[in-house]
């Protein structure tokens, strides 16, 4: 069941902030630094948060890691892209979507963080709305560096995650009804043919 264990991906192109992300959801902000160290293959935490217990991966961004990636996707609730908001890095993620859409089922929602907010504009960093616009998928802005961003990550996920619940949960309700609605049909085939 979802709530009890929940798998988030964290993809997007090397130095985006897909480890920060992880960090600022799952640590104390003390222990965050600003230092890039690439992750080497993938990094895999557990944090919990009201009834959400979630896996969350976060992949490598550099090229010999991509191979993997469609393995390292299945299964997954909630796909999250980070780009770091540079016209150049947010159209090379639009493949990332591609790729993912082919991968995950259908009801888990593919996002996009637009990351690296607090850059100037005057060096090309674009506003969510707008990368919302190229890439087509809902996208949150967010500065990953800050520790004052942790709520909204969290709930940025608790709504998405909220969405996958209300969905999948119409789903069961729907093939409910449609196994009465055949156990009905049977009953009365059987019927006629008895008369
Ligand atoms: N200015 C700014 N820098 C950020 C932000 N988020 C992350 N960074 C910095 O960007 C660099 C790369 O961050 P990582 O989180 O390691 O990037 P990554 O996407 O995990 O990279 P790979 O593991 O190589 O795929 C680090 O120096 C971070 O401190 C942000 O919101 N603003
Ligand atoms: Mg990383």
């Amino acid at each position: 069941m979802l709530n009890d264990l929940v798998k988030i991906s964290i993809i997007g192109h090397p130095a985006t902030g897909k480890t920060t992300i992880l960090k600022l959801l799952s640590d104390s902000i003390e222990k965050r630094d600003r230092l890039y160290i690439p992750t080497q293959g993938f990094d895999l935490r557990t944090v919990k948060f009201d009834q959400f217990m979630l896996r969350v991966w976060d992949f490598g961004g550099q090229k010999s890691y991509l191979n993997y990636l469609d393995e390292y996707l299945v299964g997954s609730d909630l796909v999250l892209i980070v780009t770091d908001s540079s016209p150049r890095n947010v159209l090379n993620s639009r493949r990332f979507i591609e790729f993912t859409s082919n991968i995950v089922d259908t009801d888990c929602p593919i996002i996009a963080i637009a990351n690296k907010q607090d850059l100037c504009k005057n060096h090309g960093r674009m506003e969510a709305k707008r990368v919302e616009d190229i890439l087509k998928v809902k996208t949150y802005g967010l500065t990953a560096i800050e520790s004052s961003e942790r709520k909204k990550l969290i709930d940025i996920i608790k709504k998405e995650l909220n969405q996958v619940f209300i969905r999948r949960g119409l789903k069961d309700v729907m093939n409910v009804l449609k196994d009465e609605l055949n156990n009905m049909e049977e009953k009365r085939s059987v019927k006629e043919i008895e008369i």
